[in-house]
């Protein structure tokens, strides 16, 4: 077993100890900030939910950048959920922090800590989560969902107003997933199955509430699975067939190729490390009870996931393999976060107590700059953050490697790319996903004044074309760009010769560029730097 050093620590006895953690890049400098949650006072865990009491924004460095609330309380974080998520809910390219606090649903400016947007609570006693969600189907969330303990919810518009609400046994955080594929995100609230509008489709019927949540293509892609966990765990289908039963409580669950060769994914009951297969087939249990297990991937070079968590009054923090071998040891004891902090596709692994999060990287790492200087969108894994729900490994953007250009790690993206009859590997590039995937390759940036008729504010590329053209590479008589059009080898190989780039295409001028092509294009520049 590998002990790990390289550590930083910083200080974050500021937020007021006792609190939960959220990662997002939230000024737009491409790097993840760290926002604490000090969790208000209830007066009966068991009945009422928790509100945000103060929120403190610290940058992966250490520095303070903002705080809200009040501090004082004696609250801490032990085992329930937080109202608190970074997204950006306005879609205008930046990350908001969205909150339950003071009454209030607040969408706060993740750079200045401005107050956006904020709406009276439609209910005084919700709190405990925040989820988001599209239930319009417009492609991108802007629903919010808000609940009170256990038997209420509410879905909001972009607009923040209640579009409707439900009444039931909707145990902790909600998952959101479009099961029928229409384009809608369905509500898994507890028991319950909800449509878009809120109506019920079915409901499993198990006594007492559920805990943990999961949505995965287990057998079939398309055909997706739901996992309910309460007394027991339950595989439903999408229409709410039950398919099996497992005699097996658990808190959290999650879904992955933990094993090396396997077809379907395995199951991990995270509370106690018994692993099953995609069936519910018993393969083995560590014997030793862990605390705080979190599945952490992307930490090595290896392509492991590995489970990170506490034996009993250990002073070490340990990482497992999916074989539940102990791998690494961090000589950390706290509560665990992790995430690809500088976008390079590198994950960090926070541990955090009332004083001070260390932060373990598998290399020396250099946590005061970007991979790239641009502002990174938040994955769902990062926007809808709970205590008993794990996205499956397969739905998690690894170093942002989602197909979305401006989110992504370009070097891991063209890794992917590259290799021969990937999924839409042959899917042509646009000229703006061209121009923003080489401005991040060779972090151009630069301030302008003008960009192109065509280019929306709010594009992801918009930065990008804009720095290009002051540069002088992009050039056009009537001032548009047209960034949907597929890049020819021509006009590629024109930006190209302005960067003096000696690398070009050897195709049909006339050619239009794959994603494929692209990815060796990139691999190669960044082989020749
Ligand atoms: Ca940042
Ligand atoms: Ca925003
Ligand atoms: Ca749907």
């Amino acid at each position: 077993m590998e002990t790990i050093n390289f550590k930083t620590s910083i200080n974050i006895s500021s937020a007021g100890g006792g609190c939960a953690m959220r990662l997002g890049d939230i000024d737009g400098d491409g790097r993840m900030e760290l926002i604490m949650i000090k969790p208000e006072a209830v007066s009966d865990k068991r009945y009422f939910s928790h509100k945000a009491a103060a929120l403190t924004a610290i940058s992966a460095d250490g520095e303070l950048l903002w705080q809200l609330g009040n501090t004082e309380g004696d609250e801490t974080y032990t085992d329930f959920d937080l109202p608190v998520q970074i997204y950006d809910i306005d879609k205008d390219g930046k990350n908001e922090v969205i909150a339950v606090m003071g009454g209030e649903l607040l969408i706060i400016d993740g750079k200045t800590a401005e107050i956006k947007k904020q709406i009276a609570l439609p209910d005084k006693n919700i709190g405990g989560s925040v989820t988001i969600a599209d239930l319009e189907g417009s492609g991108y969330a802007q629903n919010i969902i808000l609940k009170n303990k256990f038997s209420h919810l509410w879905a909001l518009d972009a607009n923040l107003n209640v579009l409707w609400d439900f009444e039931g046994n909707i145990g902790h955080a909600p998952v959101v997933y479009d099961i029928n594929g229409d384009g809608r995100e369905e509500i898994i609230a507890g028991y319950n199955v909800l449509s878009a509008t809120g109506e019920l489709l079915w409901k499993a019927d198990m006594p007492h509430h559920a805990h943990s949540v999961c949505v995965e293509c287990l057998y079939k892609p398309d055909e997706p699975v739901i996992l309910i966990c309460g007394p027991s765990i339950r595989a439903y289908t999408a229409s709410g067939e039950l398919l099996w039963e497992l005699s097996e409580q658990a808190g959290n669950i999650v879904i992955g190729k933990f094993r090396d060769n396997i077809k379907e994914p395995d199951i991990l009951i995270l509370d106690n490390l018994s692993l099953f297969d995609s069936r519910g087939g018993f393969l083995y249990q560590k014997n030793e009870t862990i605390y705080l297990p979190t599945p952490v991937t992307g930490f090595d070079t290896s392509g492991k996931t590995y489970i990170a968590g506490h034996k009993k009054e250990d002073i070490c923090t340990t990482l497992y393999d999916g074989y539940m071998r102990a791998c690494y040891t961090l000589p950390t004891f706290g509560n665990i976060a992790c995430g690809d902090l500088l976008g390079d596709g590198n994950t960090q692994i926070l541990i955090y107590n009332d004083e001070t999060v260390d932060i373990y990287s598998a290399a020396q790492t250099d946590l005061t700059t970007a991979a790239r200087p641009y502002p990174r969108q938040q994955p769902k894994q990062y926007y809808n953050v709970s205590l008993h729900n794990t996205l499956p490994l397969s739905q998690l953007s690894q170093g942002y490697v989602v197909d979305d250009f401006a989110s992504q790690n370009i070097l891991k993206w063209a890794d992917t790319y590259s290799t021969l009859n990937r999924y839409n590997s042959f899917a042509k590039v646009s000229r703006s996903e061209f121009v923003l995937l080489l401005a991040s390759l060779l972090n151009l940036k630069e301030e302008f004044s003008e960009n192109f008729a065509d280019v929306p504010k709010e594009s992801t590329f918009y930065e990008a074309v804009g720095t290009f053209k002051k540069l002088g590479i992009l050039k056009s008589e009537d001032n548009l760009f047209l960034p949907e059009q597929p890049i020819t080898v021509a006009y590629a190989n024109e930006i190209l010769d302005k960067l003096s780039i000696p690398v070009a295409f050897n195709f049909n001028e006339k050619y239009e560029i794959s994603k494929q092509d692209m990815a060796r294009l990139i691999q190669s520049l960044n082989s020749a730097s």
